[in-house]
């Protein structure tokens, strides 16, 4: 009797564990078949031949798995990375049910190539959220990139749903997709002494180890759903997010290269106090990407802005630059774009540019205004104890 109490007694708590198992949130990284490399049921011998379902997969629409090296009229059909990869079709979609964290802050990376579309562009989305990201740009000469689009969860059952929105003649034309991860983003505190957020861009987006040509991070004006945490890209081209196992950066893992000249922008709304005198400090660099000189940024604090130009010092990679700004008001903004238009030196079409990293803004003295008040609060004492 005793012993089938005690095992009634573990029952509710093994049922719990599994409840809190099938519950768990999705974990960083790649999605279940996000490479699509998975075999569906009658093998990938059918590819090439039109529709099948993928595994773990929903699909709507005219979705094909391609793989590398197939054709399609004149044009070999772009797989980003392994054999296979996924083409949607006119107004075609997939899409993965996943868990996720109520009200935490979820981005997902993928790569996409353009195939024969004209306009041609994906619809990223986790219901409400929804993003149509522009595959017009070509940035790489490989034909393909990564993106990353960043969402706030409002439910803890989501699902992740890619769209072709597209309605051309031909129904086969319709963007690839591939490598689909995702990861919960974290809003770093504000350093010590420091107030911008992420200013060495440490947090930031999944990148995939082999993935050699980063991340383009695409238009975002919302600063509270950011695959960079603390800034939005406020150009119509993307900057890049670039990692140290395949770019040189400046400081830690991470860094941000900047591409497309005065189109390229990224910013962040500091807090400061009006009057006081703040300094501005940053990385400049390159990537290591073959990138044609000359490099330079054009950085902004407010109403000042100062063009600084990448001068490579013996063997290093980058150089601290440095601008003193008085604050205006009690939000600053702080910018950043590339002063031209860079590709790369072995191919002369992809795009590049300076590298920035390592960004710090801090008060280099007391506001006028509160040493006023200081001399107020001292001449007040003086009279009382006069009195
Ligand atoms: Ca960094």
């Amino acid at each position: 009797m005793a012993r089938c109490w005690s095992c009634s007694r573990w029952v509710p708590l093994f049922l719990l564990l599994v409840a809190r198992l099938a519950l768990a949130a999705v974990e960083d990284g790649p999605l279940v078949n996000g490479d699509f490399e998975k075999a569906p049921t009658n093998g990938f011998s059918g590819v090439g031949d039109g529709p099948t379902s993928i595994p773990d997969w929903n699909s709507n629409g005219v979705v094909e798995l391609v793989e590398s090296g197939q054709k399609q009229g004149g044009m070999i059909l772009i797989v980003p990375q392994g054999v296979h990869a996924v083409r949607l079709g006119n107004d075609a979609e997939i899409s993965q049910d996943i868990k996720l964290e109520k009200g935490s802050l979820y981005s997902v990376t993928f790569s996409a190539a353009r195939t024969c579309a004209q306009l041609e562009s994906l619809n990223v989305s986790v219901p409400p959220a929804s993003h149509n990201i522009d595959l017009q740009t070509l940035y790489s000469v490989q034909g393909w990139d990564s993106y990353a689009w960043a969402f706030l969860a409002e439910s803890e059952d989501a699902t992740l749903v890619f769209r072709n929105p597209g309605m051309e003649d031909d129904p086969a034309c319709g963007p690839i997709i591939d490598d689909i991860a995702i990861k919960k983003l974290f809003t770093p505190d504000k350093p010590t002494g420091n107030v911008i957020v992420n200013g060495d861009f440490e947090e930031g987006p999944w990148m995939f180890k082999n993935g050699s040509l980063g991340v383009l991070l695409p238009r975002n004006l919302d600063e509270e759903a950011s695959s960079l945490p603390g800034w939005i890209v406020e150009s119509n081209r993307a900057v890049r997010y670039i990692d140290v196992n395949h770019f040189s950066v400046p400081q830690g893992k991470r860094a941000i290269e900047l591409l497309s000249g005065k189109e390229g922008i990224i910013s962040q709304m500091v807090e400061t106090t009006p009057q006081k005198e703040y300094s501005l400090s940053f990385s400049l660099g390159q990537a290591g990407d073959s990138c044609q000189q000359p490099l330079a940024v054009m950085a902004f604090a407010g109403d000042q802005a100062q063009n600084v130009h990448y001068l490579p010092i013996a063997n290093e990679s980058f150089a601290t630059a440095n601008l003193t700004f008085a604050a205006k008001a009690e939000w600053t903004r702080v910018a950043f774009y590339s002063v031209y238009y860079n590709t790369r030196s072995d191919d002369h079409s992809s795009l590049c540019g300076p590298v920035i990293d390592d960004i710090r803004v801090w008060g280099l003295s007391g506001a006028r205004r509160n040493i006023c008040q200081g001399l107020g609060l001292v001449l007040m004492l003086l009279v009382m104890v006069l009195i």
